[in-house]
């Protein structure tokens, strides 16, 4: 199977599974595992924080920061396609007690303008702002690259008001690759970050929370009322470990299968949301054609992508795509597009003649 449907599908290769099974472990909780110290050394570095905390998942790693920058009743400023807002089950609302503002943004990026505009003055009817929340790169927005500068701008508009501000960095990995930034210099703009281990790098399990000293040990004590204190936790630290020296390097290629993808796409008539792909991810339209149709003819050739709307999709690509798959997709939607348009004619074909 070509499984296009996320970055989070990879399997641990031989290697990783090798690191994994020689690992040096010891009881987390009691911070005696040394994989997992040295991973969360590793992370603060690369990420210019003074202290990290390996979690489950890129979601707890999120909902620790709610929490450590909240109180109940707060409200937290993002644009509407965060994976905070609208991906976490209502975590935010569920576990803190805080609710939502949408800012309004272009490709899930907003500016320090859009930000103040949207922060409301002190008043009886309004949840007090607390938080202002950043994704690079923006999932929804496929793919997309904060430019550092509107970063700092947007962080220097949140502490002038008076908020802290959270960078949802998933996928900060190929935010740095995109934009030739270290993940260190976009990490500056934030108070925490949280990064995951288990999407472009191809870790099996893990994300991070990265931040000052003293918002970290509050946070293992909030990681711990969630059930996330690990034991033995250095098995699944030995495979980020793993994952950030051998996967990382790595990246560029995963950015050039999409826009190869990309582009094949758009010779089939397909339509790419933004007009441009900046990362490992692709969200297209076919216009006029049903999207569940599509996809099921892929399935039965082994390709599989993620239906996000009526006519449309994402594709990610990752260390398990090689170009020669992008070229199989390629072949095989073209195929598929042929069988379900009238007189078997991709739309720029059929303009074409
Ligand atoms: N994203 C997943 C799905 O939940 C949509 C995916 O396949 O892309 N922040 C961002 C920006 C994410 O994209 C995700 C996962 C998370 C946080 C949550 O990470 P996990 O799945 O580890 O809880």
């Amino acid at each position: 199977m070509i499984d296009l449907r996320s970055d989070t599908v990879t399997k641990p290769t031989p290697g990783m599974r090798r690191a994994m099974a020689e690992a040096e472990v010891g009881d987390d909780v009691f911070g005696e595992d040394p994989t997992v110290n040295e991973l969360e050394r590793l992370t603060a570095e690369l990420l210019g924080k003074e202290a990290a905390m390996f979690v489950p998942s890129g979601t707890m790693a999120n909902q620790l920061a709610v929490r450590l920058h909240t109180r109940i009743g707060d409200e937290l400023l993002t644009d509407a396609g965060a994976h905070v807002y609208g991906k976490e089950a209502g975590a935010a609302a569920a576990l803190s007690g805080v609710s939502c503002r949408a800012v309004p943004a272009k490709r899930g990026i907003f500016t320090a303008d859009d930000l103040v505009a949207t922060v409301r003055p002190a008043d009886v009817h309004h949840a007090p702002a607390r938080l202002v929340w950043v994704e690079n790169t923006h999932n929804v927005g496929g793919g997309s690259v904060w430019p550092v500068e509107t970063l700092a701008k947007v962080s220097r508009a949140a502490h002038d008001c008076g908020l802290a501000l959270h960078l949802d960095g998933a996928r900060l990995w190929n935010a740095a690759v995109a934009a030739g930034v270290p993940e260190r210099e976009f990490a500056s703009h934030a108070d925490t970050v949280s990064v995951c281990y288990s999407k472009g790098l191809g870790a099996p399990v893990g994300s991070a929370l990265a931040g000052s000293k003293d918002l970290i040990v509050t946070g293992r004590r909030f990681r711990k009322q969630l059930g996330g204190g690990m034991r033995q936790a250095g098995i699944l630290a030995a495979a980020a470990l793993y994952a950030l020296r051998h996967n990382r390097p790595r990246i560029s290629e995963d950015h050039a299968n999409a826009k190869a993808l990309a582009e094949g796409l758009v010779e089939l008539g397909a339509e790419i949301d933004g007009g441009t792909v900046a990362t490992n991810i692709v969200r297209f339209r076919t216009p006029g054609v049903d999207a569940a149709g599509v996809s099921a003819g892929l399935r039965k050739q082994g390709v599989a992508l993620m239906v996000t709307g009526p006519n449309a999709f994402r594709a990610v690509t990752h260390l398990m795509i090689s170009a020669t798959d992008v070229a199989t997709t390629l072949r095989t939607m073209g195929e598929v597009l042929q069988s379900l348009r009238p007189a078997g004619m991709s739309r720029a074909v059929a303009a074409a003649v």
